[in-house]
């Protein structure tokens, strides 16, 4: 683990200019050496003892351990919304398995303004996409497409906890993968997209049974229903029957249902009666938005990393 910053990467962490971080060091309230070549270089640990005893808050990030030429096309990504730029980095760091890395990663989109939805559809979701062109082409093994899918889960799960909501809008709403289905990735964001909007959400997971499905959502009566499907294994006349009759249900009490993933996407709306078959993040929130007119709320943090 990295130990050392430089004045940049502390001006960074602690949300201050990299003046002020001189100014603090010459007056030795941060400690720090030199190098021969005159750089200052601070130990992480006196930089968290300094924010320790003065309560000052650690709101910024350190920007990911890259290589000079990655952080400066990271820095032009984020500037010039070429995030074509930055997908490429988080598929290098997420080939790496580099579970940190890749959540310095998405702190620091989050952290520079870049909105949730834009990180998954143009930064997560390309990244994944390339690399299960390299597992399909056999260029990467199945080891590899795991530790990748699973360090990238994780970042997300590590972004999640930090993520900035609207105040309670009022409705609730379950996100599920259907029977068979074990790509919770892609329904993982749509939940915390959703929450950052203010729903309370219902997280059911992966390979949730129909029948089990059927039951919660006569129970609780979500205003939202969201499933998701990538598979090509699932089976298509079972997948068609069930998803009907969930739509049915949710219409009964004038629920709303959508559906997502690749698999989803072979179908028209009106095959599955669902009100939208939902191809990113940010089509979803969208419809979201326009269906329960959801007005932009004032955000608040839940919880501060
Ligand atoms: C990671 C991965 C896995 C991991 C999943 C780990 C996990 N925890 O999710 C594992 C190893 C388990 C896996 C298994 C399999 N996989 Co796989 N996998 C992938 C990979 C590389 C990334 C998927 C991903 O997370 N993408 C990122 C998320 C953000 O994208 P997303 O899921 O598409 O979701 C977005 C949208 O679709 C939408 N969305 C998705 N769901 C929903 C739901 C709602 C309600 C809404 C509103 C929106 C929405 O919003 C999301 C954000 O934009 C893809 C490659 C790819 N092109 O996607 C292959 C891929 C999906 N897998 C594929 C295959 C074939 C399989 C297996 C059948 C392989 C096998 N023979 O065992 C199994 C099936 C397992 C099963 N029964 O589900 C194929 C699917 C082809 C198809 N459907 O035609 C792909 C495309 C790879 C390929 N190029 O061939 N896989």
């Amino acid at each position: 683990m990295k130990t050392q910053l430089s004045t940049k990467e502390v001006a960074s962490l602690l949300n201050i200019t990299e003046t002020t971080v001189k100014r603090w060091s010459e007056a030795g309230k941060l400690p720090c050496t030199k190098t021969l070549g005159g750089h200052r270089k601070f130990y992480i640990n006196d930089i968290l003892k300094f924010a320790e005893e003065n309560s000052f808050p650690i709101t910024g990030v350190i920007p990911p351990p890259l290589s000079s030429k990655q952080l400066k096309n990271l820095e032009f990504g984020v500037y010039t919304k070429n995030y074509q730029l930055v997908a490429d980095i988080f598929k290098i760091e997420a080939l790496q398995g580099d579970k940190a890395g890749l959540e310095n990663l998405l702190l620091y989109l989050y952290r520079n303004h870049v909105q949730f939805t834009t990180i998954i559809d143009e930064v997560l979701h390309p990244a994944l996409a390339r690399i299960g062109e390299l597992w399909q082409e056999k260029t990467i093994d199945v080891d590899q497409e795991h530790l990748s899918s699973t360090a990238v889960k994780e970042a997300l799960i590590r972004l999640g906890s930090v993520l900035f909501h609207k105040n309670p809008n009022g409705l609730n709403a379950i996100c599920a993968c259907v029977e068979g289905e074990l790509h919770d990735i892609g329904i993982i964001a749509i939940s915390y997209a959703l929450e950052i909007e203010g729903f309370q959400v219902t997280s059911l997971g992966i390979d949730t049974p129909f029948k089990s499905l059927k039951t919660y959502i006569q129970k609780h009566k979500p205003k939202l229903v969201c499933l998701s499907a990538t598979s090509p294994e699932i089976p298509k006349s079972k997948f068609k029957e069930a998803v009907r009759e969930i739509a049915e249900l949710t219409h009964s009490y004038n629920g709303k249902i959508i559906c997502g993933g690749i698999y989803s996407n072979l179908f028209a709306k009106e095959d599955l009666q669902v009100d939208l078959i939902a191809y990113s993040t940010t089509d979803t929130i969208e419809f979201v938005k326009n269906v329960f007119k959801l007005k932009p709320g004032k955000k608040h943090k839940i919880n501060n990393k």
